[in-house]
């Protein structure tokens, strides 16, 4: 498939994302204190390689080579989130004056390059001074947060215009808490619900606050959504596909469109509901100026009598092709942003993340390191060719970022799983432009 750059409108915007913990490292440097994904990657077996974010891609020192990186690929943007206990050293909001420094060069760098930086103020690295008072489970946390962003747009609101509060709050709730195979690891429900309610109004407070602080600042937040195809047409799958929906997208988009949390879920939730005070669900529904979507796969769901609270089993149909960690359906991505459009009546759409990893070798050719990674190139096409169908479907969407920059931690997946469209050697720290960064740079320049 050959595809061209004016598929998309003039001014659309094409960047790269990536996260703190996982490109940063310096994890001990000027001042930074622990997050809850220190404690866990050093506790035994949650990470599969054994490895943590300690040194991870060095960007804390090598963050103009990784600037140089975006600026040859011809892209406009960069996503990147800032790291919590880098910037604030403790329960009183102390500053850490060392980090802080660090995102005012970055953001620096990214200006000088003319790319636009747009912000992420929480991609799961939560103080582990704020986890010592029960993390996500604590109001409190929910305030402090609300505090850090305001810091945050004080120093760097004059030179980025773009803030998101949260990156995918299912993964930073139920992942963590539920299913535990994310920071702080926990395997309880009840958990997860409170986690989320407590990061949502984080998210509300937040945004109420950084409007008073800054009133020309664009604000968002970036869910990820999976879209749950029924495996038939009967009622019964059709309800399962509807519930796993609600406990993955609705829970958090409907709070969002002022909603408030579904019905259907609220009553398989049961006495397992968090606490809710008054005004909470006003503050999640706060307007916002953008939203974004993270975008990998969907699933599809059977009914299952024996399957768990929600009745259901994941079933995927026959002829999906695969990456090394998800399989691929490209156009979810348009389903995605048709209901963002349609159903939930968003606009200022923004793809805050979509790519994909692949096990993956370098080769040397003429004396120059090669990575053909021809499967992430495909992904890419396939997705830019459903992102473009939806904007001729009439969805408001402004921008793609495509994840990652660089291979980089990846979770409980550690170093073994490479998004990246530039390889990273990590015992070496050099960097080599895959064959799809490469293939991103004419495509732009097309
Ligand atoms: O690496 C992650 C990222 O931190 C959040 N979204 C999904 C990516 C790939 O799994």
């Amino acid at each position: 498939m050959n595809i061209k750059k004016d598929i998309f409108p003039k001014n659309f915007l094409f960047g790269t994302a990536t996260s703190a913990y996982q490109i940063e490292g310096a994890a001990n440097e000027d001042g930074r204190k622990p997050s809850i994904w220190d404690d866990f990657c050093h506790q035994p077996n949650r990470i599969i390689d054994g490895s943590s974010g300690d040194i991870a891609c060095d960007h804390y020192h090598r963050y103009q080579e990784d600037l140089d990186l975006i600026k040859t690929t011809n892209l406009d943007a960069y996503r990147f989130s800032i790291s919590w206990p880098r910037v604030i050293s403790n329960r009183s909001g102390k500053i850490n004056q060392a980090g802080l420094d660090f995102y005012q060069r970055l953001t620096d760098g990214l200006l000088e390059r003319n790319i636009a930086p747009y912000v992420t103020l929480y991609h799961w690295d939560l103080p582990s001074y704020w986890e010592e008072k029960g993390g996500w489970l604590n109001r409190d946390t929910a305030k402090a947060f609300q505090e850090y962003a305001v810091i945050m747009a004080e120093k760097l609101g004059d030179r980025i215009p773009h803030w998101i509060t949260h990156n995918e709050m299912w993964c930073a709730s139920f992942l963590s808490y539920e299913i535990g195979v994310m920071a702080p690891g926990t395997h309880d429900m009840a958990k997860a619900l409170q986690a989320a309610h407590n990061i949502m109004l984080s998210h509300g407070l937040a945004i109420e606050a950084l409007r008073e602080t800054r009133s020309d600042i664009k604000l968002g937040i970036a869910p990820n959504y999976l879209p749950s195809y029924p495996s038939s047409d009967s009622e019964e799958d059709k309800r399962a596909a509807h519930t796993f929906d609600g406990y993955f997208n609705r829970w958090f988009l409907d709070p969002l469109k002022g909603r408030g949390y579904p019905q259907d879920m609220v009553e398989i939730f049961g006495d397992m509901m968090p606490e809710i005070q008054s005004g909470d669900m006003e503050k999640m529904a706060l307007p916002l100026d953008f939203i974004g979507v993270n975008y990998y796969n969907s699933n599809w769901y059977r009914h299952d009598e024996n399957g768990g609270l929600f009745k259901l089993k994941k079933e995927q149909p026959q002829g999906l092709w695969l990456t090394q960690d998800r399989d691929v359906y490209a156009k979810g991505l348009y389903d995605a942003l048709m209901r963002f459009h349609s159903e939930y009546g968003f606009d200022n759409i923004y793809i805050t993340e979509n790519g994909a990893a692949f096990e993956e070798q370098v080769v040397v050719e003429q004396g120059i390191k090669r990575v053909h990674d021809e499967g992430r190139i495909r992904f890419f096409k396939e997705h830019f060719v459903e992102a473009a169908k939806a904007i001729e479907d009439g969805v408001d969407l402004k921008g793609f970022f495509l994840w990652s920059l660089m291979d980089n931690f990846e979770w409980p997946g550690g170093y073994t799983i490479r998004y990246g469209m530039n390889y990273v050697d990590f015992e070496t720290q050099e960097r080599i432009a895959k064959d799809s960064a490469l293939w991103l740079k004419d495509f732009l320049d097309s």
